[in-house]
């Protein structure tokens, strides 16, 4: 018997469809028609089922590292947010320092404290000839407090409080203010060396500790804070 070219063509032709009807049928089918191997031909991927699937995963994934990155971010952010401002800064005008104090903003001292130190361990100081622009508040819910600059011999006074300069004891020095009240401020030009203190005008809180150090420089050039963690200058 012989084939015409044609009859060839067309013999050829069937085989070749009928393979690739196989594989594809072969791949498509369920493994429990095909019982191929899953582990050396894994399904194909062009089914209904599977395309969702894969693109679903991949979406949760990108999802959860996006929320995963955003998170850390936030939480890296977050504490230098809420850090302490400095209670210092240097003035808008020249040779101006601006304090703010807080009295009882922690317990240090039963709260008798200005910014949370007290007998002291706090030592402002100024060259000579700058203005201290003063900003006062109390958060001690308990006891009522207040701010003055008072010579170096008053300040763990009983008694009265000399002024160490001009308005350097404000009105509201001896009553002073409760937690709420609205804050004490004055301005001290700071126009003669020498050492003097920050102190507390109510009754017993100068001599319980409740005063700090003023040094007015004749030699410094820039103001400077120091505490026990160090000494930090202004600029
Ligand atoms: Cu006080």
């Amino acid at each position: 018997m012989k084939l015409s070219p044609l009859g060839v063509l067309s013999v050829a032709l069937s085989f070749i469809a009928a393979i690739a009807i196989w594989v594809v049928g072969y791949y498509a089918l369920p493994n429990t028609d095909t019982h191929r191997n899953l582990a050396e031909n894994p399904p194909i991927l062009s089914s209904v089922a599977a395309t969702p699937g894969a693109n679903g995963g991949t979406s949760t994934g990108t999802a959860t590292t996006g929320s995963a990155t955003t998170g850390s971010t936030t939480a890296a952010t977050t504490p230098s947010a809420t850090a302490t401002p400095a209670f210092y800064a240097l003035g808008a005008q020249p040779k101006t320092l601006n304090l703010n104090m807080q009295a009882g903003g922690s317990q240090a001292n039963q709260g008798m404290n200005f910014n949370g130190f007290s007998s002291g361990q706090l030592v402002v100081t100024v060259p000579v000839g700058w203005t201290l622009n003063f900003n006062f508040v109390n958060l001690d819910p308990s006891l009522p407090h207040s701010l003055g600059v008072t010579t170096w011999a008053d300040r763990m006074s009983t008694g009265t409080f000399a002024p160490a300069f001009t308005g350097s004891i404000p009105a509201a020095f001896g009553g002073g203010i409760v937690k709420g009240q609205a804050p004490i401020k004055f301005s001290v030009v700071a126009n003669k060396a020498g050492k003097y203190a920050l102190v507390c005008g109510l009754p017993g809180h100068a001599v319980g500790g409740m005063w700090d150090e003023l040094d007015v420089s004749a030699t410094a050039k820039q103001p400077t804070i120091q505490t026990p963690s160090g000494t930090v200058s202004v600029k």
